[in-house]
């Protein structure tokens, strides 16, 4: 199955658009692995999908400890995000992407500033042949995301326009399976949202640790949410899934609504 179709049938069954973002703070291994694996134990019936970043595939091991991270999130029916930004020339893209999807992964991050040829071209080729998605970064949640997502620059036709909405439009042409824009910027999300007309969803991070609003970032158009921080240092990491899950349900119930 597609990662598109693989992520929205998650997000039905777990009733869920919250995508747990697996990062936890630097720690002895064996014990960062007990970790990593309780915290999805405890949530799984909250999310809809597990993001992992270099949190866990440095300390871990992609075909070690990261491993044992994959089977056990697909024990619970969920598919897996590798956060990983690709981010250089094609033929080296390639090795990281064939290395990430033979680990199980269903989707891995990229980053359009590369370009097409001999930049994503053999990444979304690879994810082709693997039949797994690619989701670009189209503008991130940081506050010097302005310095390079939010540059204007001239587009094909001269026509002065700002880097996310040429990257956007990328999204569209690359037949990329999501695009990532931060929570902390909703106007953006709007922005974007009304340029992908819903042939690309949105996974939007940034929610509560830095500082984005959930119910914001949906009503704007976001389609997944992506948190990390909130959850995994949280006291109770299944009860704070639990209300996001809940509140992420209500937004989009007055979004429904509204559209009726
Ligand atoms: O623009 C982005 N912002 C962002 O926070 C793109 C990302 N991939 N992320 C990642 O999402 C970040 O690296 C982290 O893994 C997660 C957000 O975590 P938190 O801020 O909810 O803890």
């Amino acid at each position: 199955m597609k990662f598109q179709e693989k992520i929205k049938d998650s997000a039905e069954n777990k009733n869920s658009n919250i995508v747990l973002a697996l990062d936890l703070p630097p720690q002895e291994p064996t014990l960062l692995l007990k970790k990593a694996l309780r915290i999805i134990e405890t949530v799984q019936h909250y999310i809809c999908a597990v993001k992992i970043n270099r949190h866990l595939t440095l300390p871990l091991g992609l075909f070690d400890g990261v491993k044992k991270i994959i089977e056990a999130t697909y024990s619970y029916g969920l598919p897996m995000i590798m956060d990983c930004k690709i981010n250089d020339i094609g033929a080296t893209n390639q090795v990281i992407a064939q290395y990430y999807f033979k680990a199980g992964f269903d989707a891995i991050t990229a980053n359009p500033f590369i370009g097409w040829e001999q930049g994503l071209k053999p990444v979304f080729e690879t994810a082709k042949n693997y039949e797994k998605g690619v989701i670009l970064l189209v503008y991130m949640s940081h506050k010097a995301a302005c310095e390079g997502y939010g540059q204007i620059l001239k587009d094909e036709n001269g026509k002065l326009t700002p880097q996310y909405v040429i990257f956007a439009k990328k999204a569209l042409k690359w037949k990329a399976d999501g695009a990532v824009v931060g929570a902390t910027y909703p106007e953006k999300i709007r922005e974007i949202y009304q340029i992908l007309n819903e042939k690309t969803p949105i996974y939007s991070p940034g929610v509560g640790a830095q500082g984005g609003k959930l119910q914001e970032a949906i009503k704007a158009g976001a389609s997944f949410i992506i948190v990390g921080r909130t959850i995994t240092l949280s006291k109770n990491p299944a009860e704070t899934a639990k209300k996001l899950r809940d509140l992420a349900r209500e937004a989009k119930n007055r979004v429904n609504t509204t559209a009726l």
